[in-house]
């Protein structure tokens, strides 16, 4: 009787709180105007195009914590699971690699995201068929070595603009934007980019409370044993400004506070879990 009581309070709590927050924020969705459903898509880049309500998509703000009604889109083609994203989007028309991408049907899905990179949307999907000229197998693996990642610029402890150049040295790994949510080749990948500071990426991040798929699900592999991996798996990506395939990546802290910021770039597999073996690159920088 006493349990009873103390619950009664939770659950019609929970009950009047869900029509206020929908009343004074409209949900966010997405969805997809090109590839049409049924479509051919005959180039080897597909064009994407969405529309979405009650959203703002940017990027300027994209790794601090996710607040309501702002953020950018994931992606995913044969899947809805991190491991077939093919990256982040800061606009509503982007274009897929079809590298790696066997001629035939594909489902593409596409979800709103929050700059935490928590799902912010019902997911939208469409099944078309890739038929290029000419298609892009995977590549053979690459692997020449032990792969090494190092941070050439800015120095550790260096004061650097809002606005400034990243600049690492990469080895033995190829760096591929195209194969990002492909089947892992060794070798290949890409980079994550992780911005920390104290007063922005410690705060709490908003989620929407809706029912909706998630996207780390089952089909997340097990084999990445480390804290980030298991990050990855629950979508806390708060901090990622990024997934870059280049050694020079502009970074944008208009949006952060001067003062001092972490700089993290880790390695990742198409797969988007974390390169085994390779250690991350960290630099604190002086943000004037
Ligand atoms: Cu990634």
């Amino acid at each position: 009787m006493h349990m009873l009581a103390r619950g009664l309070p939770i659950v019609l709590l929970s009950f009047v709180a869900l029509p206020a927050v929908a009343a004074t924020m409209p949900t966010p969705s997405i969805t997809i105007l090109a590839p049409a459903a049924g479509s051919s898509v005959a180039t080897s880049e597909i064009p994407v195009s969405v529309a979405t309500k009650n959203f703002s998509v940017e990027c300027a703000h994209v790794g601090q914590p996710g607040v309501p009604g702002r953020g950018h889109i994931h992606a995913m083609v044969d899947g809805t699971s991190m491991a077939v994203m093919t990256n982040v989007y800061c606009s509503k028309r982007f274009t897929i690699s079809g590298e790696g991408l066997q001629p035939g049907k594909h489902t593409l899905a596409v979800i709103l995201a929050t700059d935490a990179h928590d799902n912010a949307s019902m997911p939208a999907e469409v099944t078309f068929t890739y038929q290029p000229q000419s298609a892009l197998p995977l590549p053979a693996s690459a692997e020449t070595g032990k792969p090494s990642l190092t941070i050439l610029s800015p120095g550790n402890g260096a004061r650097v603009g809002k606005t400034f150049d990243l600049k690492v040295a990469v080895s033995n790994f190829q760096l591929s934007c195209n194969l990002e949510g492909r089947p892992n080749v060794s070798g290949y990948g890409h980079l994550h980019v992780f911005v920390t500071q104290p007063g922005i990426t410690d705060k709490p991040s908003w989620a929407p409370k809706m029912p909706m798929e998630p996207m780390g699900g089952s089909s997340s592999s097990m084999k990445g044993e480390s804290p980030m991996a298991g990050e990855m798996k629950m979508m806390s990506m708060i901090g990622m400004i990024g997934m870059p395939c280049a050694t020079t990546i502009p970074v944008d802290l208009s949006q952060w506070h001067t003062g001092k910021a972490k700089i993290v770039v880790m390695f990742a597999n198409n797969d988007h879990e974390p390169t085994m073996g390779v250690a991350a690159a960290a630099v604190t920088v002086n943000v004037r």
